[in-house]
């Protein structure tokens, strides 16, 4: 069943009622107000005349095509959550999304041609939307650790892929390959020595694989998506709450969590920099982000996580370069674009980046080591 996560009529305090009932909730809403951040799905505020609050969401079925094995993570994942911090005396209904249940118990609720899910609204909590400086990703590294370590003992193989091979690099090399031959835009032509970039790195950027496939790095729990308005905040005293959007939750490498907030904050130049003398990995918000996410991990990794953690968020940023180039001559199917050549500065970018990561190595790796050595008894 193919479901519409956009809502093509202005969603009224009324047609939200009759959702709300499904999920057990009899009152009308006092306010409702969509909410535009997000490029997945739709997104909604809900106020009620008590001043509780939720967030309604009507699911992309198109991205997550397993709509109730990811609603089945996110379940066992909360759960988890809410009993570490139950038992570290903190409270649970701020510290993890809480997600209702139908009174036919689903997670879920099939309405008209939209799946909608409902949460409560973390009260007094922010999100950093601002460019990240140095605190913020601190804070954001401190988060992101945090929730990995709140799911180190959580055993991830209980958990499904809801997007299979998501981050298999090499199985995305095959398919960047076959995109390449086929070219069916007819676009390879201004993209060659970028995807001579891409194939003279596959080897090494295929030593992850290896490794997770011989079984020597261990898969945890990996959010996927550690965008830094991702983790929820105390509105005034600015301490740490929730991490949020657990939809790409799924097992994976702790280094992904930690490359993607590096490959997108880190930057000195945004994500689709067509000036590539302007995109550069900033060391000290690399530092500011590994100082909050490994004083929260480092006890607890494995001698061979460490090694490879620099690996890693190369791997991540090359990855994602293959994934914009491919889509580019794909034809712009699967990312949004909105301007012209878009996936095309995208891949651009990233390559850049991956580039000043090989020549900062050293430095990468000092940085590292030197945190993870201060914080072994984290
Ligand atoms: C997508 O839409 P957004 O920004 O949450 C993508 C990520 C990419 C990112 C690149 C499910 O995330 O993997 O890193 O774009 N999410 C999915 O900007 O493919
Ligand atoms: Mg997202």
């Amino acid at each position: 069943m193919h479901y519409n996560c956009f809502m093509d009529k202005r969603i009224t305090n009324s047609y939200t009622a009759t959702i709300l009932n499904a999920f057990g909730i009899h009152e009308e809403p006092s306010c409702v107000k969509e909410l535009t951040n997000g490029n997945i799905n739709g997104t909604f505020r809900i106020e009620m005349p008590t001043g509780h609050g939720y967030i309604l969401q009507s699911v992309n079925t198109g991205i997550f095509k397993d709509p109730y094995s990811m609603m089945r993570n996110i379940d066992l994942v909360t759960d988890h959550i809410r009993r570490t911090v139950i038992a570290e005396g903190l409270d649970p209904s701020r510290a993890t999304l809480n997600f209702h249940h139908t009174q036919e118990g689903a997670l879920l609720f099939p309405h008209e041609d939209h799946l909608f899910r409902l949460a409560d609204y973390i009260h007094d909590s922010m999100a950093f939307n601002t460019k990240a400086d140095t605190s913020v990703l601190a804070k954001a590294g401190e988060g992101f650790g945090r929730f990995e370590a709140q799911l180190a003992n959580f055993d991830a193989s209980l958990l499904s892929e809801t997007i299979p091979n998501f981050h298999n690099t090499k199985l995305r090399i095959e398919s960047f390959e076959r995109t390449v031959e086929e070219n069916p835009c007819g676009r390879l032509a201004e993209c060659e020595r970028e995807v001579s970039h891409i194939l003279d790195n596959k080897k090494e950027s295929s030593v992850l694989c290896k490794l997770i496939e011989n079984g020597e790095l261990p898969l945890r729990v990996t959010h996927n998506d550690t965008k830094t308005n991702n983790v929820l905040f105390d509105r005034n005293t600015h301490e740490f709450l929730a991490v949020i959007d657990l939809d790409t939750v799924m097992p994976g490498l702790l280094a992904y969590d930690a490359a993607d907030t590096i490959r997108f904050s880190a930057n000195t130049a945004e994500e689709d920099e067509k000036d590539l003398s302007k995109v550069s990995l900033d060391l000290s918000l690399y530092e500011a982000f590994l100082m909050g996410f490994l004083g929260k991990t480092a006890c607890f990794m494995t001698r061979l996580e460490k090694e490879t953690l620099v690996l890693g968020i190369q791997t991540i940023v090359y990855e994602q370069a293959l994934r914009f180039l491919d889509d580019y001559i794909a034809g712009d199917k699967y990312y949004k674009t909105s301007k012209p050549r878009q996936n095309l500065d995208r891949a651009r970018c990233q390559l850049a980046l991956y580039d000043d990561m090989k020549r900062k190595e050293l430095q990468m790796h000092s940085i590292a080591r030197g945190i993870i050595r201060a914080n072994l008894g984290c």
